[in-house]
Formats: structure tokens, C-alpha cells, sequence
């Protein structure tokens, strides 16, 4: 790790989320992370050195503050802490001046501002967090959905962290075995039963290991396809245009208002980019059961939109369109018969499902859209690293099996179960390169 990342420095930031809020957190990390945060502390009662975690209740007198600040402050001794060190945390009404004199405080007594991610940083150098969960720590953060932040829980739950480890050691076990052989080689009387049951373990340690990847895979699909969903007033010709991006008759097209009452989706190529389709139910007023239903699913799947397709027409205007929505493209339909207001043209993508006008350039649209949005979520992928190092095992695995099957020398079985097990090192944090860890922790917030 770069010097900037020093484990052995005590680090500061404010945890809880930015903005004011009932209470507030200012966290501390390393050595000495008891004493700066007790600094200016006064404890409604006197406590003993912790031996475990405590929270004490009183206030600090700090320069500038008076008459003073009521507060509690936790203490946990390392190393059962979230980062393995000694840890403390102060929890105090959350008003961002004050949170902000608190970190100050903090700092002015020896503490560094935390980088972006650098408490889990600590947690995975110290071992209390392996790889594929600080993954999941992040993809809690950055869940957008109760889809995402359910696949980041299972994950950070230990979904695949544990079983990665019981087969490295299953695999370090082999391995040990075949080298001691390895030295051996002129006794080793060759048992071709042996060989062929070890090649068949070998082979359904693999499948297993293809289920795992499957289920560090759940995230990045979870994360999925960008989401584009057609909106609009009923009759806007959203589900024409939706058949005409999907290419087919998928959703059903009708004069009469308020076709649409479930919604469809389907994938739609765009631009070297695959997003999922969504034809919604015009937005309207529910008169009945079914109309409320429908516009339910509208709304939600607006709410989850990655990017919002609005439509309008000359005969389906732009009522309650979302045009402050960032995440909005203005789409004028049916242009064949009639096109944007004057002087509006400059706002629309201009569009006819019939004649095929439009169509290209809203989809080149599209995809600029989404490549401009995935910009803050650049780094993403990582556990498609992972992935890629599991399907690396997997492939090493069973080569190993291969190999064995062929009775060819245990040397080559020998480096075939290295290479597996270095790749699933790098999953579990156990080999991995500095590099890639600072790209990692560095899109966690501050204070994670
Ligand atoms: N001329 C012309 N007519 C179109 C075009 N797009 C849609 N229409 C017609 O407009 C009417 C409504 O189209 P739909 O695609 O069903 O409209 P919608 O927005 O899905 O309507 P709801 O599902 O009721 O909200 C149909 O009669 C379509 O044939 C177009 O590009 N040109
Ligand atoms: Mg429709």
C-alpha cells in the first residue's frame, strides 16, 4: 500500500451520512483512537480501561463550544473491532457545524482525515474482511434498489467468501499430497483407481466452483442491464416505439387510450450497448382497480428507471411529463404525422415509429445517455474480476483433471492446482495487487 494508506496512523472522518440528521458519528481508527476521542470528554460516570465494547454517556468542553456538548462515546478494544484496530466512535446530536468542530477536534489531537474507504481498507489488511465482502460493503453503499442491496447482503453475508476458502484448502491439501509424491516419485507405485476417483473429486470441486462464480455473478447481474422505461400521456405511441426499438410485435398497439395496463420489458441493442426495454401504462388519472394498478407499476418502474424515455405527440401532449428529471430524454412520436411545437423543436428527440424516422439517433441518444450516467460508476466490475479469477480456477481445475485422467506426470497436475489456487487467492484477498486494491477502496465514501 502507498504511504498515503499507513495502517499504523489513526484516522478521523464523520460516518454517518452527510447533512444534518438526528445524531451524528465521527469515527476514529489506530493507535490512539481512545485517547483522541476522549479528549475534552467528560464521563457522566468514571469507567475502567475497556476490555470490550462500551459506550459512555457525557459530554466534551471543547474551545469555541459552550457551554458544551452532550455526546456518547463508544469504544471498542482491537482486535475484534470492523477495522482490527482499536476503534471509537462519537455519537453526538447531528448537526454538521458541530460534527465538523467534533472531526476537527479529532484531528487537531493526531488523527489524519480518512481517504475515501480507508476504515474497510483496514478491515480487509487486517483480515477481518476478505475481498468479496468488502465488495459487498460497497455494493451496500452503492445500492440503488432493493434488488441490488439484497444481492450485496447475501454477498456480504459470506455467500461465497467461506466456500472459496474450504475449497483453497481442500485444493492446498491435494497439492501438499501430490508434491510429497512429487518426492517420492521413484517408490510411488501408481494406483489408476486412485487417479481416476481424485480426477473425478477434482472435477466436481470445479462444478461446485462454477456455482459460486454464478453467485458473485447474482450482483453484476443484479446491477444488470441499464433500465430505459417509456413514459408518457395514454396514446403517446410508446409501445409502438417500443416494438420498433425491440424490432417485433412484443406490445399491443391500439388507437384506443390505455392499452398498456402491465408493463413488458425486453433487451434493445443500442449502440454496442444492451439496455432493458420497458413499455409502461400512459399516465393518467386510475378510474378503476386495474388503472391504479397499472399506474403502481408505472411509477415503480419509473422510480427504478436508469433513463426515462418521455413521450409526447401532437395528439397525446406533454402533460406530466418528468421534464426536471435528469435522467428524462424528451421523445416526440409520430412525427410522420405531425412534429414538436415551434420553436420547441430543439427539445425533442424527433421520432416516427412508422416511417422508422428517428429510431437510430435515439438510440445513439440512448447510449450516450447511459455511458454519461455509468461515468461515476467507472470502477465497476470488480466483481467481475472476481469472477473472471473464479472461471480462471475453474478452468485450471479442470485441467488438473485432465491431466490426471491422461496419467501424464503429477508435475503438470502439480502446476495446474497452483494456478487455481493463485486465482483464488486473488478472490479472497489473499494475493492481491496493491493496485487494484486502491482502485477498489477508493470508491467507498469517507467514513466507510
Ligand atoms: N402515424 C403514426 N401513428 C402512430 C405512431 N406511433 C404510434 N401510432 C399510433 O398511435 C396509437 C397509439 O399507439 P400506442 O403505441 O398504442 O400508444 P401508447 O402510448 O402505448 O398508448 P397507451 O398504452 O394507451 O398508453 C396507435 O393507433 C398507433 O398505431 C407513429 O409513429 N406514426
Ligand atoms: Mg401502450
Amino acid at each position: 500500500m502507498s504511504s498515503a494508506f499507513d495502517p499504523e496512523e489513526p484516522i478521523a472522518a464523520t460516518a454517518s451520512a452527510p447533512g444534518p440528521g438526528l445524531r451524528g458519528i465521527v469515527r476514529v481508527s489506530g493507535p490512539g483512537a481512545w485517547r483522541i476521542a476522549l479528549d475534552g470528554f467528560e464521563p457522566d460516570r468514571e469507567f475502567p480501561t475497556p476490555t470490550r465494547s462500551v459506550v459512555v454517556s457525557g459530554r466534551y468542553r471543547l474551545p469555541g463550544l459552550r457551554p458544551f456538548l452532550p455526546a456518547d462515546v463508544a469504544l471498542w478494544p482491537a482486535p475484534r473491532t470492523y477495522t482490527g484496530q482499536e476503534l471509537a466512535e462519537i455519537h453526538a446530536p447531528g448537526s454538521p457545524p458541530l460534527l465538523g468542530l467534533l472531526l476537527a477536534h479529532c484531528l487537531a489531537q493526531g488523527a489524519r482525515p480518512a481517504q475515501p474507504g480507508e476504515f474497510t481498507l483496514r478491515a480487509f489488511l487486517s483480515g477481518r474482511l476478505d475481498l468479496t465482502r468488502a465488495e459487498a460493503v460497497l455494493g451496500v453503499i452503492d445500492a440503488r434498489d432493493d434488488r441490488r442491496l439484497e444481492a450485496a447482503l447475501e454477498q456480504l453475508a459470506g455467500g461465497v467468501a467461506g466456500p472459496i476458502e474450504a475449497l483453497r484448502d481442500r485444493l492446498l491439501d491435494l497439492l501438499a499430497h501430490l508434491e510429497a509424491d512429487l518426492d517420492f516419485v521413484d517408490e510411488a507405485d501408481v494406483d489408476p483407481i486412485g487417479r481416476v476417483a481424485l480426477a473425478d473429486r477434482l472435477a466436481r470441486e470445479a462444478e461446485a466452483l462454477d456455482a459460486l462464480t454464478d453467485r458473485l455473478g447474482r450482483r453484476d447481474r443484479a446491477e444488470g442491464n441499464p433500465r430505459v422505461v417509456l413514459v408518457g400521456p395514454p396514446n403517446a405511441g410508446k409501445s409502438r416505439l417500443f416494438n420498433a426499438l425491440l424490432g417485433g410485435d412484443h406490445a399491443i398497439v391500439s388507437p384506443l387510450a390505455g392499452t398498456t395496463r402491465d408493463y413488458l420489458s425486453g433487451p434493445c441493442a443500442c449502440d454496442g450497448l444492451v439496455v432493458d426495454l420497458v413499455d409502461t401504462a400512459g399516465i393518467e388519472a386510475a378510474v378503476d382497480a386495474i388503472a391504479a394498478e397499472a399506474q403502481g407499476l408505472r411509477a415503480s418502474e419509473a422510480e427504478r428507471a436508469d433513463v426515462l424515455l418521455a413521450c409526447a405527440s401532437a395528439d397525446a401532449p406533454a402533460v406530466d411529463l418528468p421534464v426536471d428529471d435528469d435522467r428524462a430524454l424528451m421523445v416526440w412520436t409520430k412525427a410522420d404525422r405531425a412534429g414538436p411545437p415551434l420553436g420547441e423543436e430543439a427539445a425533442w428527440i424527433v421520432t416516427s415509429a412508422s416511417t422508422g424516422m428517428g429510431i437510430d439517433a435515439l438510440r445513439r441518444a440512448l447510449a450516450a445517455a447511459i455511458r454519461g450516467r455509468e461515468g461515476d460508476h467507472a470502477a465497476t466490475g470488480t466483481s467481475a474480476r472476481c469472477r473472471d479469477s473464479l472461471i480462471g480456477a475453474a478452468a485450471a481445475i479442470r485441467d488438473a483433471a485432465d491431466v490426471m485422467r491422461a496419467e501424464a506426470g503429477d508435475e503438470l497436475i502439480a502446476f495446474e492446482l497452483r494456478t487455481a489456487l493463485d486465482d483464488l487467492g486473488k478472490v479472497t484477498g489473499a494475493v492481491v495487487a496493491d493496485d487494484v486494491l486502491d482502485r477498489i477502496f477508493a470508491r467507498f465514501c469517507i467514513g466507510k
